[in-house]
């Protein structure tokens, strides 16, 4: 490979402060991971090797936003920092009206409480966990409406977060544009790989709606990492700047949920911001029962900084540029070495694609959390299942929904992680690979109510 491409990735930061990490043997590493019920969420993080669970609050912050701590203005009522969070959501994200909350799912809460109705449908560009338990506990149905490539891991369909306007036409036609309060769409897409929508897709999705009189609602938690892909990949926007993109793409919805844990490039946090008067007036009303008061909903003030401050930094497009350079490198390393991942890339992770991976292991003895687990024992690397588990039960019926996709994601908290442990990394799951054979399913021992996948325990069979 050439110099010049070698860097071209390279981080725009140097390294400041460093946290120690436990290295463990394999033996270790098979009985930490028996006593969690092969469930890596249950795993203690001091006997983690390399964290790929999330990049949700793991991210390492600037000496900038650490410098911004130390001014956190901790009143109860009016906090000079939630004045300049407000400032800064209005100039990189374009919404007249802020909401804070503890972090994205608390939004989602409000969200859902205020918009839906018992008997409501909402379409969304496939669903994720958080987003769609709310829907539902709001008394609304969630109703795919993703292009039908997002479900194929090997499509490489540049946009697979776009959402289907036939599908969601076919859904109007059904239920009824009064049923449907808004459309929920995510940017990046979570559960298809972290895959894009595109500019002008989103843009159709929201003149198709307003005809119908109904609202389009942003999940923009990787709104920027969506912002990057839109810069590379869509034509008319090589020399637009991400923050420009960013703002053209929430002009697009009437309000958004965010988890300030991933772009944001903090430890904490979330937000609901709307151009909508009325669905602020009811929201900051509705915040201070379940949150906090309206001028911080649930965080410090020192956190509301560091949110500010993470905001100038997330548009940056060198660190964009080494941020989803490095989940690229991986992503390209594994595939030269015939690993099935889904492709294109996505910008927050790497999914392993376990019916390929594990085409011996039947859906139902959970081939994705028996990976996760196998590399965990492998390596000490630490992943986390986005496959039949996370996809819960049908509520109707009772029974496991079987999702096309049974993924293991690798997720890179930002700015953490070095070369050398995507190395390792890769060479863990190669090993596990060329051992594949050997490797039997799980069966669910104890499978608890609510997003089971959290606390959900196995043995093996
Ligand atoms: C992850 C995290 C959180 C998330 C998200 C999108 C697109 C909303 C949220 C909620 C954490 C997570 C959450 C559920 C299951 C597994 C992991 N995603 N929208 O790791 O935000 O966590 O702040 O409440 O990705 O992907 P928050």
């Amino acid at each position: 490979m050439s110099e010049e491409k070698r860097r071209s990735w390279a981080e725009p930061f140097k390294i400041k402060v460093v946290e120690p990490l436990k290295t463990t043997t394999r033996g270790y590493r098979e009985r930490a991971i028996r006593e969690a019920g092969y469930n890596t969420f249950l795993l203690r993080s001091e006997d983690v090797y390399i964290d790929l669970l999330t990049d949700s609050g793991t991210n390492a912050m600037s000496d900038n936003q650490w410098a911004g701590m130390m001014l956190g203005d901790e009143a109860y009522a009016g906090s000079e920092n939630f004045y300049n969070l407000e400032a800064a959501v209005g100039k990189y994200y374009g919404y007249s009206y802020l909401v804070p909350t503890h972090q994205g799912r608390g939004a989602e809460h409000i969200l859902s409480q205020i918009l839906i109705s018992e008997g409501d449908y909402i379409p969304g560009n496939m669903y994720f966990t958080t987003t769609r338990e709310h829907q539902e506990r709001a008394g609304g149905t969630f109703v795919d409406v993703i292009i039908d490539e997002a479900h194929d891991p090997e499509s490489t369909h540049p946009f697979k977060g776009n959402v289907d306007l036939r599908k969601l036409e076919d859904l109007i036609e059904r239920v009824g544009a009064e049923k449907i309060p808004y459309v929920s769409v995510a940017a990046t897409v979570n559960m298809a790989g972290g895959q894009p929508i595109s500019m002008e897709n989103l843009r159709a999705v929201r003149e198709f709606t307003q005809l119908h009189g109904i609202k389009v609602v942003l999940d923009a938690t990787r709104a920027v990492e969506n912002a990057y892909f839109v810069k590379r990949r869509e034509e008319g926007y090589a020399d637009r700047s991400i923050a420009e993109i960013l703002r053209e793409m929430c002009s697009c919805s009437d309000a958004a949920t965010v988890s300030a844990k991933k772009d944001l490039l903090t430890n904490i946090g979330g937000f609901l911001a709307t151009f909508d008067e009325d669905l602020f007036e009811e929201a900051r009303s509705l915040v201070v029962v379940y949150e906090g008061l309206h001028t911080y909903g649930g965080l410090a003030g020192r956190d509301m900084e560091a949110m500010a401050r993470g905001m100038e930094e997330m548009v940056e497009e060198d660190y964009l540029h080494a941020r989803i350079g490095q989940v690229e490198y991986v992503g390209e390393k594994l595939l030269r070495g015939g690993i099935p991942i889904v492709v294109p890339i996505g910008g927050h992770a790497i999914f392993l694609d376990a019916k390929r991976f594990f085409p011996g292991i039947p859906q139902d003895h959970f081939p994705a959390q028996t990976l996760a687990a196998e590399i965990y024992v492998d390596s000490g690397v630490r992943t986390m299942e986005r496959g039949i588990v996370s996809a819960g039960r049908d509520r109707e019926t009772g029974e496991h929904n079987y999702p096309e996709l049974e993924l293991v994601r690798l997720a890179f908290p930002r700015r953490v992680y070095t070369q050398a442990h995507c190395d390792v990394t890769v060479e863990s799951i190669e090993s596990v690979h060329d051992n594949r054979e050997s490797v039997r399913g799980l069966r669910m021992v104890h499978e608890p109510k609510h997003l089971r996948f959290f606390q959900a325990r196995f043995e093996k069979l």
